[in-house]
């Protein structure tokens, strides 16, 4: 018989995905919601959503024997990772080679996982890497919108002087300002209220609790508690979970018919199940959906796409470092786990940098400064399809991550020399001091105006359509999920005036 019907689906339940959820929803449009995660929201035999960092359990990953947290070891001890049931846990990591990448799944994608850092991108570094869209309408309409939808906040300056949760950021900031440095505050989706009540044990501790790549038990605000939650309110928009979508086909009267897979939070397939739509978005994100499109377009079911289709994929420079710390400069062992200031030198010439300053949460002295930075590097990688495995294939070489860590090298020598500290080698599982074989800022594969048009609409299909990271070409200059958000706003607003008339 015919397959079940939904005027729109929406693939993937991140920022990209709840946006458009959310507009299509309001404009009284029924929308479909697929997710291949869980639905976070029921506590576990110890009480919690979510397993800490310290204790993970197999809440933590998505079906994996052990954890990989990104910190391999401390003096070479393998301290952070534990045995673990497989089972349909929140982070995934998904290995490619020389390059993995960290994925949130379950309801609100990487919303669920990360450091809430929600940062709106240099105007200038915005119009460099998307210049055909309008920066006066980004800048005027869809990055407010975006940053109020998300409820970004900032820390109170005065509490943060004084507090003990960001003493970690106080000593990198004096660190940095001895050597010519500025640091720049950052706005964040983690409520600060939240997090001044949990220093002063007020309320039961997340961020204050080493919780932050597998979960937030309070004060974060992911995705299902803004966009979906309105999604959600507006009576059109249903998510099912546990939901892989696999293929897309595209019928004779322009419908789209997916193939999905139902998946046993325990690891398996419970069953295979095909819908239809007329209104097909993918907000997979930059690794889902470029697969999707990708193994649409090599097995023929949608042989039309463009050649663009998984190019231009980038790591939005991400490198991660420790710095040793003197014996009496203590980093303290409470330690907010969402980050508040970042070394902002990108205006440097050569080597642009915006190196946020990370917590390493660990509930003891650590004498380590631990930094995510952000850099300018010009390498791609790019998809192919494996039809023995039936999956896209990421190529990215080892070498093409050398620029991230020369610019960040260029910085923290220079911080190094001015307060006579050196790296540390101990903290990713052999000696490197520059840790660029992982990225938490996986973008493009899908890139606006190459495998789409200005709008997210995919080259070669009507009503077929790219909504999130996927489409950025590989670089924002500084945490991604802001302009993920703000971009998807103005991309559904221009589909929902023109596309459903
Ligand atoms: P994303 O949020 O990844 O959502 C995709 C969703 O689709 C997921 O829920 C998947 O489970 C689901 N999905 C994938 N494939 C399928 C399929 N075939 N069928 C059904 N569902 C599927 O996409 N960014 C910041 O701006 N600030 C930060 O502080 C920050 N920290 C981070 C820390 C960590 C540990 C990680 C992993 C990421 C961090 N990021 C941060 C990156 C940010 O979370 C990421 O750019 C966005 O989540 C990407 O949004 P998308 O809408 O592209």
């Amino acid at each position: 018989g015919m397959p079940p019907f939904s005027p729109a689906i929406v693939i993937g339940t991140g920022y990209g995905a709840a946006v458009t959820a959310l507009r299509l929803g309001e404009a009284g449009i029924p929308t479909l919601m697929l997710e291949m995660g869980q639905l976070w929201n029921t506590p576990g035999a110890d009480g919690n959503i979510f397993c800490s960092m310290l204790r993970p359990d197999e809440r933590s990953m998505w079906f994996k024997r052990r954890t990989e947290a990104p910190l391999a070891s401390f003096l070479w001890l393998d301290l952070a990772n534990r045995d673990i049931r497989p089972h349909a846990g929140v982070l995934d990591r998904v290995h490619h080679g020389d390059m993995s990448v960290f994925l949130g799944r379950g309801v609100g994608g990487g919303s669920l996982v990360n450091g809430a850092m929600a940062v709106t991108p240099r105007r200038d570094y915005f119009a460099e890497v998307l210049p055909e869209v309008d920066a006066d309408e980004m800048y005027g309409t869809y990055f407010p919108r975006a940053n109020a939808e998300l409820g970004v906040n900032e820390v109170d300056r005065d509490w943060f002087e004084s507090c003990r949760s960001y003493a970690y950021a106080r000593l990198s900031r004096k660190h940095a300002e001895k050597a010519g440095f500025t640091t720049a505050f950052v706005p964040s989706v983690y409520d600060f209220g939240h997090l001044e009540r949990e220093e002063a044990q007020e309320v039961p501790r997340s961020a204050l609790a080493s919780e932050v790549i597998y979960g937030n038990n309070h004060g974060k605000l992911s995705l299902d508690k803004t966009y979906l939650a309105a999604a959600l309110g507006t009576g059109n928009v249903t998510i099912q979970t546990l939901q892989e979508v696999r293929d897309i086909t595209r019928q004779q009267d322009g419908s789209y018919t997916l193939s999905v897979r139902e998946l046993n939070p325990d690891g398996g397939v419970l069953a295979v199940r095909q819908i239809s739509t007329r209104h097909l978005f993918l907000g997979a994100g930059s690794v889902g959906s470029t697969e999707l499109l990708l193994r649409a377009r090599e097995t023929g079911r949608l042989p039309d796409l463009d050649e663009q289709v998984g190019q231009g994929w980038g790591t939005n420079g991400n490198v991660m470092l420790g710095r040793a710390n003197h014996m009496w400069d203590t980093t303290g062992t409470l330690q907010s786990g969402m980050p508040a200031l970042g070394i902002d030198n990108w205006d440097d010439p050569v080597h642009p940098v915006f190196a946020e300053i990370a917590p390493m949460p660990a509930g003891l002295e650590t004498w380590a400064s631990l930094y995510l930075a952000i850099t300018k590097n010009p390498e791609r990688g790019h998809f192919t399809y494996d039809a023995t495995t039936d999956s896209a294939r990421l190529h990215w070489a080892e070498s093409q991550g050398q620029p991230s860590i020369d610019a960040a090298k260029a910085l923290f020598d220079r911080i190094n020399r001015a307060n006579s500290t050196i790296y540390r080698t101990d903290l990713f599982g052999d000696t490197r001091a520059f840790e660029n074989r992982f990225t938490y800022h996986p973008l493009g594969g899908a890139v606006l105006g190459k495998a789409t048009d200005l709008y997210g609409r995919v080259n070669g299909y009507r009503n077929l359509y790219v909504t999130d990271g996927a489409l950025i070409p590989g670089s924002t200059g500084v945490n991604p999920f802001v302009t993920i958000t703000a971009l998807a706003e103005r991309n559904i607003e221009r589909v929902l005036a023109e596309d459903f008339a």
